[in-house]
């Protein structure tokens, strides 16, 4: 049993540059995590391995990071009934769509939440998680509060300075 509550898997640790935008929020809410390298087609045993004992070591949710043929998450997916997220990594010529497809178009019966490619998707895999475990854990619920709030001062904020500005 470990203390992480969220637990990152990416398919190479080429994939760290875009992940550790995940990384940075779950930081940021002080939420235990775990970050490992395991790959669907270099390492299938692994995370299988690691899939099927999740749930019985304490993880609530798994975010999966993968590019090119991203069949991480699925394959996740496939060995736990917990939620899985995942990151489609722009790595590969096609820039993140063939890992947008191969983590979105799931057969029906074992889902993957698919976040947006590269950075942005990276960052809402996090938050998405924390919304997750929002639902049973208030304190959390009031940090993602707090961060909706701060986003959109910082936003107004611009806006002011832009109306400032002449063009
Ligand atoms: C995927 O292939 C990984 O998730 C990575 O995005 C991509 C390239 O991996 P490397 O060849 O850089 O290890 O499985």
């Amino acid at each position: 049993m470990s203390d992480s509550l969220i637990a990152i898997v990416m398919g190479s640790d080429s994939d760290i540059g875009v992940v550790s935008e995940c990384l940075k929020v779950l930081k940021e809410f002080g939420v235990a995590y775990s970050v490992r390298v395991a790959s669907a087609h270099r390492t299938p045993d692994l995370v299988a391995d690691f899939a099927v004992n999740a749930e019985e070591n304490g993880i609530k949710v798994i975010i999966a990071a993968a590019g090119a043929a991203a069949h991480l998450g699925g394959i996740i997916a496939a060995h736990t009934k917990l939620p899985v997220i995942g990151i489609p990594i722009d790595s590969s010529p096609l820039s993140g769509m063939d890992a947008l497809l191969s983590t979105a178009q799931m057969p029906g019966g074992v889902p993957v939440a698919t976040m947006a490619i590269g950075k942005a998707g990276a960052k809402n895999a996090a938050l998405f998680a924390l919304a997750i475990l929002a639902l049973c854990d208030e304190k959390i619920r009031a940090r993602l509060g707090k961060y909706r709030k701060d986003m959109k001062k910082r936003v107004i904020q611009k806006n002011e300075k832009i109306q400032k500005m002449s063009f």
